[in-house]
């Protein structure tokens, strides 16, 4: 078989590469084709070898194709809204009022906890289905809604689920430490003893676990009780990431990029010392406009700050039932220009390039780069700008995992 037998060629599109820093990676009028599920050749149309050859030929009728997109921060699986609670607050309920009714995370826990396997997947594809209509093609998910082993074990396979279910790949992430449950309060030591011997530990041996999180905030976990967790993800092997100056700065960026963290996640309450940290240890700051937007917060995460340390920026949409309801990737692009005033191309690079150096998996995805994976998107739009422009619009017309074609909407 000569190196030019494709099993799918596209023709006929303009690519946003995405590879190399500070531009799309423009290759206008240009083709695109895969083998084995990888990416064989990019170029211009007019250099396409002569003697290639594709079992099948896709016309690109002039659209944008991107790499596909990745959502790299989500709480996906849940069971139960929280719509009520929105609504209450509304009409005037405090949190207290609402935290009194047994509301706030711990109503999604009790929901979560309730539910079979199965009932807390079909909760769940909706949503995801949503994401997947909009390009995207790699997507993170935590557990954090059991907070005992079996239902975060529960949620785990979920979102292993998923991947089985739906054209997505699936990277998922232990976040045992998101809140206190119930039965141990005052005991927030012995629950972080729990995470650490038991929960994290089993998880990981069933190989539910790609990555550890934890939410280090007053009102989740400290630094040090963060600290605890980390080590025992690293005595596992695994990568970590955190939940870090979302509402108050605990030195969380500065921690977990001591831990050569893959990301930082929120950040509004950063630091100068957490940017210099995450900038040494190449960890990405991975910003969240839906739960900024949700939380009518008013603090901005330091991009330009970001931006001059040389610190990669990721966007997702924090998919949650409590502070983020959010199943679009795009809006969140468009929310990160409106109201962090992120450029264009930066929210695409959020969302695409740097979102896989989140995850772990910038050699795999991310960019139109020969050898990765063949996931990408097309785009009816007129330049690759536009995709952060819209607001609610979705200008998808067709989606590639791992070589094979499909439409964006999927049953
Ligand atoms: N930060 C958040 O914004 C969510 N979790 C977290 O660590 C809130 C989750 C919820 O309210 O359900
Ligand atoms: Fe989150």
């Amino acid at each position: 078989m000569s190196d030019t037998y494709w099993d799918a060629l596209w023709t006929n599109v303009h690519l946003a590469t995405m590879a190399g820093p500070g531009s799309y990676g423009e290759i206008r009028d240009a083709a695109i084709a895969v083998r084995d599920g990888r990416i064989a050749w990019t170029g211009r149309q007019s250099e396409l070898p002569a003697e290639h050859r594709a079992a099948a030929v896709h016309d690109g009728k002039g659209c944008w194709l991107t790499p596909g997109l990745i959502d790299c921060h989500t709480h996906i699986v849940y069971a139960g809204s929280r719509s009520d609670e929105f609504e209450a607050r509304l009409n005037g309920a405090s949190y207290e009022d609402i935290a009194k009714r047994g509301g706030g995370i711990m109503s999604t826990v009790h929901a979560t906890r309730a539910a079979s396997e199965d009932a807390l997947l079909q909760a769940s594809l909706p949503r995801v289905r949503a994401l997947l209509a909009e390009g995207v093609t790699t997507l993170e998910i935590k557990s954090g809604y059991g907070l005992d082993t079996g239902t975060e074990r529960k949620m785990l396979r979920v979102a292993r689920g998923i991947q089985s279910s739906l054209p997505v790949r699936v990277r998922t992430t232990f976040l045992g430490a998101h809140a206190l449950p119930p039965e141990f309060a005052g005991q927030a030591e012995r629950y972080v003893d729990l995470v650490c011997e038991q929960m994290l530990p089993a998880l990981a041996a069933e190989g539910l676990v790609d990555a550890v999180d934890a939410f280090c905030e007053k009102i989740g976990f400290s630094a040090a009780q963060t600290q605890r967790v980390f080590d025992a993800a690293h005595r596992l092997g695994l990568p970590v990431k955190l939940h870090a100056e979302q509402l108050s700065d605990q030195g969380g960026a500065a921690l977990v990029s001591r831990f050569n963290g893959m990301s930082a996640d929120h950040l509004e309450y950063l630091s100068q010392e957490g940017i210099a940290a995450m900038a040494r240890a190449g960890t990405v700051a991975v910003l969240l406009p839906g739960a900024f937007y949700f939380l009518r917060e008013t603090r901005l995460p330091p991009v330009q700050a970001l931006r001059d340390a040389g610190v990669a920026m990721a966007i997702a949409t924090d998919c949650n039932p409590g502070t983020s309801p959010m199943t679009s990737l795009l809006l969140a692009m468009n929310m990160a220009c409106t109201l962090f005033r992120m450029t264009p191309l930066e929210a695409l690079a959020g969302a695409t390039v740097h979102a896989a150096r989140a995850l772990g998996i910038g050699g795999e995805a991310g960019t139109l780069e020969v050898g990765k994976r063949a996931d990408f998107a097309l785009w009816e739009v007129e330049r690759p700008g536009e995709l952060a422009y819209a607001i609610g619009g979705n200008p998808c017309v067709s989606v590639v995992n791992g070589g094979v074609a499909r439409e964006p909407r999927i049953a």
